[in-house]
């Protein structure tokens, strides 16, 4: 995954504001220009339109608060719907990146950084309908937890906890799933949950029926 500000729209920020933008257009192929927009009552720069990869065509917008970048829109496929949004903080870190899985401009993902551009968590609308009822929690980019609303209540009834597999091999996943908790009551909290032995398979089930954080395990009868 790029980070868009490492590279382009401060370069276009500066050309705009700089005689270098007239060198680096004259190596622009013929087609659209890189354009700007200053809101009327400031005269600060508030939005620029520009061709990221250089096709000719352009195909994203950044939105900009004078010289700082607010959001950056992208239809690098050009088929005039928005697949990707960049939104950055007031410092100019990275903040967020939204996804269109159907590259249709509905925004069904967002990943959130930290200050340093690490990835925190992963929010996913399973619907598409806006409503983010999955959520993945990541350490060194690896998932280590997910929780689910599957009841679309608004608030999580499933989890899933995950074990990192250090020297996994490459077509395989850098976690195994360790297990799985529900909430059965509406609690809002984990009540019972699967423990996966070595092989995935459940290895006992456990319960937390009173929220103590005290699990009773019940070991599986072979005849279940
Ligand atoms: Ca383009
Ligand atoms: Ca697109
Ligand atoms: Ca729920």
């Amino acid at each position: 995954m790029y980070r868009l500000e490492m590279y382009l729209p401060r370069h276009v920020v500066c050309g705009l504001t700089c005689a270098a933008f007239a060198a680096a257009c004259s190596h622009q192929p013929a087609g659209d220009k890189a354009s700007a927009d200053y809101d009327k009552a400031t005269g600060r720069l508030s939005r620029l339109v520009f061709d990221l990869n250089k096709n000719g065509k352009n195909d994203s917008v950044s939105y900009m608060d004078g010289t700082r970048i607010v959001r950056v829109e992208l239809d690098l496929d050009e088929n005039g719907k928005v697949e990707r949004w960049d939104f950055y903080r007031p410092d100019g870190n990275l903040e967020k990146i939204g996804f269109a899985s159907k590259d249709d401009g509905v925004m069904d993902s967002q990943a959130f950084y930290d200050p340093p551009g690490v990835l925190q968590r992963i929010e996913i609308s399973t619907k598409r309908d806006g409503k983010y009822d999955r959520t993945e929690f990541y350490e060194q980019s690896v998932l280590v937890r997910s929780q689910d609303d599957t009841n679309g209540d608004g608030r999580p009834d499933k989890w899933d906890y995950y074990t990192p597999r250090p020297n996994h091999a490459a077509a395989e996943p850098a976690y195994a799933i360790s297990a799985t908790a529900f909430d059965d009551s509406g609690s809002g909290r984990p009540e019972r949950r699967f423990v996966y032995g070595p092989k995935g398979a459940v290895a006992r089930v456990e319960y937390d029926r009173d929220g103590s954080g005290q699990w009773q395990p019940r070991v599986l009868r072979a005849s279940e």
